[in-house]
């Protein structure tokens, strides 16, 4: 395999133009306590406001401006971004917790129930959930199209889409999943919040349902490398401060790409899903560039 390429210039403002656009949103949103709540607010202002890569928020931004063109406005997809990160900062916040996955780390700092408690975590988690359905609520834009996008949010983040992969994946501990259901769960777990990412930023952009399935076909399959990169980043990263070669899941007795195809075999398969992301793309009007070096990132990324 190749030696991963340095970020493009272009890519990287774009990420930080992001970020920043979505911590001021998110910032104005947890901004003003409700008295007697300000342990729970500084829990979500913590669980939200860690180092991380605002990808999702990314990906709202990059797909609206990949269909506007050069009629691209950030500001009517702040409340989407921040939306999309509150929701993926609270499935963080629970995933941590004793009862499901009891980490004490994330994003190098302590967990919120470590840093907090784990009823301020729970709290946290609930009501960063509860936030981001209440930032599209107050948003500008159509009330058609603010349904759609309360509808794609619901359906990704609950039953049917992320708390649905959560559960199998918890349930899939010390069983032996295949690749299809690896997958599958995947799909759910990580998948279904990064597509809802795509297609909520390609309506915000105007997107027409021929675009709207290109930019899901894209979204499927960049969720999917993610993940596949998340599971060679575990070995990798093990191996490195270790010397051993499963990485944390496996030895968690979870089931990941790597366990069940190989390190080669994991490198195929996201050399492959990346390849389904750039076809997907060819299916687009204009410059779709900025996708195409979010997906190369994605299969290319460090951490
Ligand atoms: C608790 C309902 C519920 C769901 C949890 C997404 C999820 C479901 C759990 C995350 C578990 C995990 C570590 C999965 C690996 C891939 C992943 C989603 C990593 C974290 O996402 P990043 O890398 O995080 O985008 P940052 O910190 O950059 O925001």
């Amino acid at each position: 395999m190749t030696a991963p390429e340095p970020m493009s210039a272009q890519l990287q403002t774009f990420l930080q133009q992001a970020a920043t656009r979505v911590e001021g949103q998110i910032e104005l949103a947890l901004g003003q306590t409700t008295t007697g709540a300000e342990t729970l607010f500084a829990a979500m202002r913590y669980g939200a406001l860690g180092p991380g890569k605002r990808l999702r928020p990314a990906l709202v931004y990059a797909c609206a401006q990949t269909l506007r063109g050069a009629d691209f406005e950030p500001e009517r997809c702040d409340a989407a971004a921040a939306a999309l990160e509150c929701i993926h900062a609270y499935s963080l916040v629970h995933d941590d917790l004793p009862a499901m996955d009891d980490d004490d780390l994330r994003r190098g700092r302590p967990t919120c129930h470590i840093e907090f408690d784990e009823a301020s975590a729970i709290l946290a988690g609930d009501a960063l959930q509860t936030q981001a359905f209440e930032l599209l609520l107050a948003s500008a834009g159509a009330p058609e199209l603010k349904l759609r996008l309360l509808a794609e949010l619901a359906e990704a983040a609950g039953s049917r889409g992320m708390v649905a992969g959560q559960a199998i994946d918890l349930d899939s501990v010390a069983k032996t999943l295949d690749l299809a259901r690896l997958e599958a769960m995947h799909r759910l777990k990580t998948g279904a919040l990064i597509r809802a990412s795509a297609r909520i930023g390609a309506l915000l952009g105007g997107a027409s349902e021929t675009q709207l399935a290109a930019i899901s076909r894209y979204a499927e399959a960049i969720g999917l490398a993610f993940q596949v990169q998340d599971d060679i980043l575990d070995v990798i990263a093990d191996t490195a401060t270790l010397g051993k070669t499963q990485g944390a899941d496996a030895a968690r007795n979870k089931p990941t790409y790597v366990s069940l195809l190989g390190l080669d075999g994991a490198r195929e398969k996201l050399q492959d899903l990346h390849r389904q992301a750039i076809d997907a793309l060819a299916q687009l009007p204009g410059d779709s560039g900025l996708l195409q070096q979010l997906a190369d990132y994605i299969v290319q990324r460090s951490h």
